[in-house]
């Protein structure tokens, strides 16, 4: 199904499972930034999904707000975009049921991000965390989404989506739109501090930048960086992980290219080279950091955006959700 309007409408979302963080921003937000004007966007804030593992209740509620905050921040325009909480619109739990009855458990079986989770929460491994790509799934086909911008490792979850969908569309006639993984030019992947070889996830603080963390902090977080000892800055994914990942991080803050980087700092030492990389990332962060701050002491214009978001959004999922209650022959409300 198009969407109504000529733009092709993407949706997205972060969880709220941990202070959002310079992979984030250089993975996400900053993509999504540059594709509002392009396209029809809708950007979730996905509590819902959050829960799949254990969360403070106060903390869980504070930071949606405040990455409702940062997405502003970073340049999402309320008026251009759809913003808002997942729980705060029902049909994505009431078709994630729905759709659960249409997906294999060996299919959920498969995801490696559930192999991943389950690992690492293993005193804890909930139906939630199973049906996780479930939920995802019908985020996405709710809003009849053309393109879901998302990391190299939501692939498989967006492949699952598809296949989903087109069971469901084969059973029941055209239903839903299939929507295609959309990798941005721009999508850098940023690994973690201290540990190059995994990807920085919020929800990891050691070797974590959070967008929030104050100048001196990045200043001591990049000086602690993993790196080699061989002195030599330069690209090699391979031989030199984390320094590699410090020129993806400097080249995405700077602008520069990664031989103009190498340039820069040829015959440097680590010395000179990670406190420069701080620089450019606290340049880049504070006005959002500062434009956070101001956004989250007002919040009643906070609850105004994802009010009036949740009411659009909802508008949009309705209408999939009641034509998708009528196909598998639920009764007229
Ligand atoms: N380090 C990263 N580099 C590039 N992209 C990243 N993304 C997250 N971390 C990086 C991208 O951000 C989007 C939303 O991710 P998410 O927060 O909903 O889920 P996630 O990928 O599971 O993120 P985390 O930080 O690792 O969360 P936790 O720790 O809770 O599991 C995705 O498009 C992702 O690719």
């Amino acid at each position: 199904m198009e969407s109504q309007n000529q733009k092709k409408r993407i949706f997205s979302g972060i969880q709220p499972s941990g202070e959002l963080t310079l992979g984030s921003y250089m993975g996400a937000i900053r993509n999504w930034v540059t594709l509002q004007d392009e396209y029809e966007c809708i950007y979730c804030i996905v509590d819902m999904h959050a829960i799949t593992v254990r969360q403070v209740p106060a903390e869980l509620r504070r930071r949606s707000l405040v990455q409702l905050a940062e997405y502003i921040a970073c340049g999402l325009d309320p008026s251009k975009n759809v913003m808002f909480i997942q729980s705060h619109v029902p049909q994505h739990a009431e078709l994630s049921w729905i759709l659960g009855c249409y997906t294999q458990f060996g299919e959920l079986s498969r995801m490696t991000q559930f192999k991943m989770k389950s690992q690492q929460h293993a005193d804890n491994i909930t139906a939630g965390l199973f049906t996780y790509p479930v939920l995802m799934a019908a985020d996405i086909l709710l809003y009849q989404a053309d393109l879901v911008p998302v990391g190299e490792d939501q692939k498989q979850h967006v492949e699952l989506c598809r296949d989903i969908a087109q069971r469901f569309n084969g059973l029941y006639s055209d239903t839903f739109t299939l929507p295609e993984p959309f990798i941005p030019k721009l999508g850098a992947r940023i690994m973690s501090l201290g540990d190059p070889g995994s990807k920085m996830s919020k929800s990891d603080p050691d070797g974590c930048v959070y967008m929030m963390d104050k100048p001196e902090d990045i200043q001591r977080k990049f000086k602690r960086a993993v790196t080699d000892c061989e002195a030599a800055v330069k690209f090699d994914k391979v031989n030199k992980p984390g320094v590699s990942n410090l020129l993806t991080i400097y080249c995405a803050a700077s602008g520069k290219t990664v031989q103009e980087a190498e340039e820069a700092f040829a015959g440097q030492g680590y010395g000179v080279f990670k406190p420069a990389v701080a620089d450019a990332v606290v340049e880049l962060m504070r006005p959002i950091r500062e434009e956070t701050e101001r956004l989250i002491a007002d919040k009643s214009y906070l609850e105004s955006v994802y009010r009036d978001g949740a009411r659009r959004a909802q508008g949009i999922a309705q209408k999939t959700l009641s034509k998708v209650q009528r196909k598998i022959g639920f009764l007229a409300r």
